[in-house]
């Protein structure tokens, strides 16, 4: 009996008498639920930056992909907010598996968050026939901002005999940091999960003024200058040497 009614069901369907959706140029029906794109990058706990390429996989069937992103404000992961999705664009293109996306705000708006922690980014899929399905990845961080100036520790001794010291100080948590001797880059570090930094620093004889700048662990930068600090070396090679008088018979006679 179910079979019977399945066969019927079939042949109604395939004359076109009991609508299922829109039908292709062939006549047959097309599936009712778009293929379902994944977003392989970025990944729940990602904080990203500047022009972010997303990528996704398995549009095979889609005729294009709508992009939104979601300032998840609660933080739960959920567009529950009462905020709105604001569109990113839609990929036209989807034979190279990623669209980029401008993630800083413009003068006109819209263009990105800018700086949002967390973010849900939504991926729309469309077939031919306008059918539609939605994915999102949620707990995505945009930070565009750079850290602000790293401070350097004083330096001691001042002045020194070892052309190697230790600049210390501290920045923004796991920051990269850039030491500049006399404004000319000389070595780079990382600051610790509490912002210190220890980089060790090879100096010139004479005086050696030394600044920071530094950039976020996504690579926003760089800082503004540190204020300086400034080390003398002397006498690096050795220590002073005894100096001898040598009697000249030629100018001072016996
Ligand atoms: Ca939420
Ligand atoms: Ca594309
Ligand atoms: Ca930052």
């Amino acid at each position: 009996m179910l079979k019977k009614i399945v066969v019927i069901l079939s042949i109604l369907i395939i004359l076109n008498l009991i609508p299922v959706g829109l039908t292709t140029s062939q006549g047959l029906p097309e599936p009712l639920v778009a293929p379902e794109v994944y977003i392989t990058s970025p990944k729940p706990g990602d904080v990203i930056r500047g022009n972010f390429t997303i990528e996704y996989t398995n549009y095979t069937g889609a005729s294009d992909v709508q992009f939104s992103y979601y300032i998840d404000t609660n933080s739960d992961g959920k567009p529950n907010d009462g905020n709105t999705w604001q569109n990113i664009g839609v990929d036209m293109d989807l034979t190279d598996n990623y669209y980029f996306w401008n993630t800083t705000s413009t003068a006109q708006g819209g263009a990105g968050p800018g700086d949002a922690n967390p973010v849900i980014l939504n991926a729309t899929s469309f077939d031919v026939a306008f059918n539609s399905k939605s994915v999102y990845v949620s707990n995505i961080g945009v930070d565009n901002t750079p850290p602000i100036a790293p401070i350097l520790n004083s330096i001691q001794p001042n002045p020194t005999n070892q052309t190697m010291i230790v600049i210390s100080g501290t920045s923004e948590p796991f920051s990269k940091l850039e030491l500049f001797i006399g404004g000319v880059y000389a070595e780079q570090g990382t600051a610790d999960n509490a912002g210190m930094f220890n980089i060790d620093l090879s100096i010139s004889e004479g005086s050696n003024t030394v600044t920071a700048q530094a950039y976020d662990a996504v690579g926003n930068g760089p800082s503004p200058l540190s204020a300086s600090r400034t080390v003398t070396l002397t006498d690096a090679i050795s220590p002073p040497q005894e100096s001898f008088f040598i009697h000249d018979r030629n100018k001072f006679g016996p």
